[in-house]
């Protein structure tokens, strides 16, 4: 089977698939577009405008969550558990995970009032999300899952901001929740799913978004 994968480089939903791709060794070819500004090719197989969008030979297959759950099937090792109901529940809170994806794009273009409202909305999702965390590296113990790959590109996203900031949106009141994350972010497969310097382009949309985060940039 022929895959290629079309993606936008800062894109936290094509993250995801990179990461599953990847930690399951599934051999895919990488293309990327701007999604603003899509070629014709893109807009005549992608019915949502949107990326990722993973073509499997000629069918295009969109959602990011839809993706990884292909990628999963045709993998040899499932990044599920093996217990069906808590597979399911890791699938739940993968879908929670995408709302929290929404939290922190009102964190970077918000102004002060929605920025402090989003941010309150993702911290009491992380306590939620906290609570029903297994004790172990990561969310289901010490097994990497996809559910892992799911929040790691919320993980790294808030290491940027509150790395350019004076921790703007610390998770240190979770220390559960920080910890966790510095697992998933020392991994590699993490590590290698975003181009060197990916950060300094997060830096400029930032400060290109203008929001109240942009106010709270530190040198
Ligand atoms: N629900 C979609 C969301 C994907 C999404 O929002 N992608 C953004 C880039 S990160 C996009 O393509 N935006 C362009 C648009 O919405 O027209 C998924 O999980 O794949």
């Amino acid at each position: 089977m022929k895959l290629e994968l079309i993606s936008f480089k800062l894109c936290p939903f094509a993250q995801r698939a990179i990461i599953s791709l990847n930690a399951q060794n599934v051999d895919y070819k990488m293309t990327y577009i701007n999604p603003m500004d899509p070629p014709d090719w893109f807009k005549e197989i992608s019915p949502t405008g949107q990326v990722p969008l993973l073509k499997a030979d000629d069918t295009p297959i969109f959602e990011s969550l839809v993706i990884t759950e292909f990628i999963n099937e045709i993998s040899e090792k499932s990044l599920h558990p093996t217990n069906i109901i808590k597979a399911a529940n890791n699938r739940s809170w993968i879908i929670y995970s995408s709302d929290m994806l929404g939290d922190m794009f009102n964190i970077i273009t918000g102004n002060e009032e929605k920025f402090n409202a989003a941010k309150t909305e993702l911290m009491q999702k992380f306590a939620k999300v906290s609570m029903a965390k297994t004790q172990g590296k990561f969310f289901n113990g010490n097994e990497f899952n996809m559910i892992d790959a799911a929040f790691a590109p919320i993980f790294m996203r808030l290491a940027w901001i509150n790395e350019f900031t004076d921790n703007a949106v610390s998770l240190l009141e979770l220390p559960e929740i920080k910890a966790w994350s510095d697992e998933i972010l020392a991994l590699d497969v993490v590590k290698n799913s975003v181009d060197e310097g990916l950060d300094d382009v997060y830096l400029s949309n930032i400060e290109n978004r203008e929001g109240y985060l942009s106010t709270l940039l530190i040198d």
